[in-house]
Order: structure tokens, then C-alpha cells, then sequence
């Protein structure tokens, strides 16, 4: 297989386990973000294709559907042979996304792999979805049922374009349910080939369809139609609004979203030296962690994926004491990061998403300069083909300044400096967002304070993104509502139902 010319296998809308056209035959291109140029002309659905999506979803749902029929174990068996497909086809799959997103390959990789983790993780929790019999008051025998909410409406975005597929769809299916997805206009090539895979795993017609196109036509048809029960949403806090708007002004689906952060990352002093102890949990186990080590875990977590990242560490809180020292190695690390085409394995950053997020970053590491942050390395464009931006590093950041309040959603560290821990949490807590923090510290005190103090959704002790299929992931504050992931994701796709049944006497 040419990596870089892969066969486009799927460009049209799945609707009812059928490639369709859209109603209006529109097309929009999928642009490679390596060098701007067209990959493929993609149907572009709206709110006629969303409702032929939403009708054939609520038929697969439908009392005494074969979907509604099927055994909960018979749903994990299905799950677990979608898994295996992808399985089959990772290389394949992993190369659709680094052409479309412009994430490195060994990246893509690792997604396609954590994806499967999920969707096998919430195979397993077909059949062990149950609810209570309760001691109510009266004679009452009385017993909850946790029933699936029903169609689903799913909006996704472009940094992960499988991987957000497949945390929506591994609890949608676990619990039953049926979705109507819209990936990013961006991103819009696995997507397909996953309905694809789910069209040849068994899926019924209906239980999944894919509608590609534009959010504020196709995404905005998903929020405001009444036949969908639940909308789930990743993406940037605006749209965010407008999806709760759409269900309040719909039919009040069940909303749940995954939105932007400005995530705290925070360096304590004794992150020092060469031979640091560092007691990481209660069985108190030894090992060094200096300051060059906390350079990596700071740069992964702000560098991963371009910056494109909702969890991205994106301001990195370092103590007074080692700031300097601290920076020095910040510097070398974005300076070492190899740039270029993603499909070259030394790769570790590919291009931004589009011309507007590369203008978006561009913009704010402008208005760094500007505000007087002392820029270390990076701030500019890398070649001039494609939307690379060198890895940038900011020293001297402060609180006011844009770069340490906006979402950035680049390859841009924001270092600031600070004294004392009630300082760092106040100034770690003063955002609007609340979806991750970390914290890196040899002394476990000090690591579980921040840890209870700070408003996240997400915290992280000597690591960071740390994010596993079986851990809930979400947000506080404006970062989001609901959680995803773990069985705190499956609760998003459930209603529960009380049954009480009278009965003569009780004992
Ligand atoms: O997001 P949008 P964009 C943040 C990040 C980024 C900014 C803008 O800061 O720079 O958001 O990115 C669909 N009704 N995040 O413009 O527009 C859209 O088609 C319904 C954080 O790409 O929110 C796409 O499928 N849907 C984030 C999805 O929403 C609409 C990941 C996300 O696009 C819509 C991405 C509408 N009116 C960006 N308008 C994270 N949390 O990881 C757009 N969409």
C-alpha cells in the first residue's frame, strides 16, 4: 500500500447500511493539511440527509426491531468483531487519518489502537447494564431498568477524528442505541470507512449512520431535531451553546458535551537534582524524577498532537525556584521536535488542522509577542507549503496576557512562574475551563491538595494525559457536562425506568 495515495474507498453518506448521495448531490472537498491540496470530493449531507439518517435510525429502534431484539451478549459479540475489523484494517485506517488530519503516522497508530480498546472495553458492558430493586415505602415491590435513551445524535470533531468516534460509539452500542454521527468537515475519511466496518461486522440497517457536512447545516439539523433523544458533542465551547440551545428550543434531548480547556500544569520546586525520591502512591516506591523529566512530561502534554489537544497542558506552572533551569530544558525539547511530512517515520509534528486554526495559532503567538512574552524558540511558520507552525515556547507569561487565557489548540507552551501552593491554585482555578490539571511533585501531600483543590475534570500526578477506557473523562465548568469513557460514560446513553408493582403483603 502507498501510504501516501491510499485508495478513498468511501466518500458518500451512510445511511440504513447503504453509501447514498446526499438529497441535494452537493459535494465539498477534504483538504490534505501536509500541502493544501484536494483529497476527495465528499457528499455533503444537510438537514434532508440528517432526517432520512434520523428516520431510518428511529426504524432500527423501533419495538421489536432486530436490534431491539437482540441479546445484550449478542450486542457485545457484534461490538467485539467491529473491533477486530479494525483490528484488521489498522494500517489502513491509520494512514486514511494522517492524510486527512496531519498527524504523524506512529500517532494515528496509537489511536486507531486506543480506539479499539474502547470499543472492546464497552463490548464486555453489553450484558452487565442493570438496575436495582429498591425497598420502597408501601407495598411495593419496586425495581429500576436502564433502558437506552434511543436515537442518538453524535458531532464530533477533527483533532481525533476516530478515536471520538469510537468514545461515542462504544457506550451508544453498549446501551443499545442508535446514532446518527456528523464528523468534522475536516476529517470526514474514517469516519466512513468505520460504518464501513460496521455495515460488514453485522450491524442491522439503522443502528448506525454517518451524515458528512458542514455544523452549522448538517451539525445544527442533528441539535434541533426532534426524532434524536441525545446529542453528544465534542468541540469548541461556542458551538457548545448553540447545541444546548438547539435541545432547549427542540425537544430537550439529553445533551452531553466534551469542549475546549486551558489546562494547569504544575511544577513543584522539588522536582530537583538528580537523585529526588519521589513517593508516587501509598505503597511509597522510590524513584527520581528531576527537572529534565518534568521538561518531557511537560512538553508531551502541551506538544501532543500539534497542540491540538482538548486536555493539552497549555499553561505550565513552574516554581520560582527551578523556573529557569526549567525553561532552559523547555527550549531544547520544542528546538529537538522533528516537523514535517507525517508519513515519515522520525516525524513527531505534522501540519495544523486547516488555514483557520493555523491563522488562529499564528494569531495568539502574535499576540504573545505583543504582550511582552519572552518567545524562547518557535513563533512562526515552518516552510511554506501546508499549515506548519514550529514548536514555540513562551517564557515569562503571565496571567493577563491572551496566550495564558485563550484556548490556543497549537504547538505553543505558556511558562509561568509561582511561590507558593495557595498562590498556583488560585491562579491554576481562574479560567472559565475545568477539563485537566497536573501535577508534578515528590511530596504526595502536596500533590493530593492541589489535586482536591483544583477544578477539573481530569488530574493527573506525575504524569500526564493519562486517559484510559476505563476512567471517566470530562469537564468542569465551561469545559463541559457529562463524562465520557468508564461506566460514568454509559450513564449518558441510559434512562433509567422505575417499575413498582403492588403487591398484598410484604415480608
Ligand atoms: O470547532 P467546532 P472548530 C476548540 C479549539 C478550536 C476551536 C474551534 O479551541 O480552536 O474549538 O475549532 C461541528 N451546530 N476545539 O471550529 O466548530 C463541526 O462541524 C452543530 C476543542 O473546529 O466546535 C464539527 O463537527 N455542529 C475541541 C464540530 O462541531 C456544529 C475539538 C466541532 O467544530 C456547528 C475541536 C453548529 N452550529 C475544537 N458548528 C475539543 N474539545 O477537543 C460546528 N459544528
Amino acid at each position: 500500500m502507498n501510504r501516501k495515495v491510499p485508495d478513498i474507498k468511501y466518500t458518500q453518506l451512510f445511511i440504513n447500511n447503504e453509501f447514498v448521495d446526499s438529497v441535494s448531490y452537493k459535494k465539498f472537498p477534504t483538504i490534505n493539511p501536509a500541502d493544501g491540496t484536494i483529497i476527495a470530493q465528499i457528499s455533503e449531507g444537510d438537514k434532508a440527509d440528517v432526517d432520512k439518517a434520523v428516520a431510518a435510525a428511529n426504524q432500527a429502534f423501533s419495538r421489536g426491531s432486530e436490534w431491539r431484539n437482540m441479546d445484550a451478549s449478542a450486542r457485545g459479540k457484534l461490538m467485539n468483531k467491529f473491533a477486530e475489523l479494525i483490528a484488521r484494517d489498522l494500517e489502513y485506517i491509520a494512514t486514511l487519518e494522517t492524510l486527512d488530519n496531519g498527524k504523524a503516522y506512529s500517532n494515528a497508530i496509537f489511536d486507531i489502537e486506543c480506539s479499539i480498546d474502547t470499543i472492546r472495553y464497552y463490548a464486555g458492558w453489553c450484558d452487565k447494564i442493570f438496575g436495582d430493586t429498591i425497598p420502597a415505602d408501601g407495598n411495593l415491590v419496586s425495581l429500576t431498568r436502564k433502558e437506552p435513551v434511543g436515537v442518538v445524535g453524535q458531532i464530533i470533531p477533527w483533532n481525533y477524528p476516530f478515536l471520538m468516534l469510537a468514545w461515542k460509539w462504544g457506550p451508544a452500542l453498549a446501551t443499545g442505541c442508535t446514532i446518527v454521527l456528523k464528523p468534522a468537515e475536516q476529517t470526514p475519511l474514517t469516519a466512513l470507512y468505520a460504518a464501513a466496518l460496521a455495515k460488514e461486522a453485522g450491524f442491522p440497517p439503522g443502528v448506525v449512520n454517518v451524515i458528512t457536512g458542514y455544523g452549522p447545516t448538517a451539525g445544527a439539523a442533528i441539535a434541533e431535531h426532534s426524532g434524536i433523544q441525545k446529542v453528544a458533542f465534542t468541540g469548541s465551547t461556542e458551538v457548545g451553546r448553540l447545541i444546548m440551545a438547539a435541545s432547549s428550543k427542540s425537544n430537550l434531548k439529553r445533551v452531553s458535551l466534551e469542549l475546549g480547556g486551558k489546562s494547569p500544569l504544575v511544577i513543584f520546586d522539588d522536582v530537583d537534582g538528580d537523585e529526588m525520591i519521589l513517593i508516587i502512591n501509598v505503597f511509597m516506591y522510590e524513584r527520581k524524577l528531576i527537572i529534565k523529566e518534568a521538561a518531557e512530561i511537560a512538553y508531551n502534554a502541551i506538544f501532543a498532537n500539534h497542540g491540538q489537544n482538548c486536555c493539552a497542558g497549555s499553561r505550565t506552572f513552574v516554581h520560582a525556584k527551578i523556573y529557569d533551569q526549567f525553561v532552559t530544558y523547555a527550549k531544547q525539547l520544542a528546538l529537538k521536535t522533528i516537523v514535517g511530512d507525517p508519513f515519515d517515520s522520525e516525524t513527531q509534528q505534522g501540519p495544523q488542522i486547516d488555514q483557520e486554526m493555523f491563522d488562529k495559532v499564528l494569531g495568539l503567538i502574535k499576540s504573545g509577542k505583543e504582550e511582552g512574552a519572552m518567545l524562547e524558540t518557535g513563533g512562526e511558520r515552518q516552510g511554506s507549503v501546508g499549515y506548519f507552525i514550529k514548536p514555540t515556547v513562551f517564557s515569562n507569561v503571565t496571567d493577563n496576557m491572551r496566550i495564558a487565557k485563550e484556548e490556543i489548540f497549537g504547538p505553543v507552551q505558556s511558562i509561568l512562574k509561582f511561590e507558593t501552593m495557595d498562590e498556583v491554585i488560585e491562579r491554576a482555578n481562574n479560567t472559565n475551563y475545568g477539563l485537566a490539571a497536573g501535577v508534578l511533585s515528590k511530596n504526595i501531600d502536596k500533590a493530593l491538595v492541589f489535586a482536591q483543590a483544583i477544578q477539573a475534570g481530569s488530574v493527573w500526578i506525575n504524569c500526564y494525559d493519562a486517559i484510559t477506557p476505563q476512567t471517566p473523562f470530562g469537564g468542569f465548568k465551561q469545559s463541559g457536562i457529562g463524562r465520557e469513557l468508564g461506566a460514568e460514560g454509559l450513564k449518558e446513553y441510559l434512562e433509567t425506568k422505575t417499575i413498582s408493582i403492588k403487591i398484598p403483603t410484604r415480608n
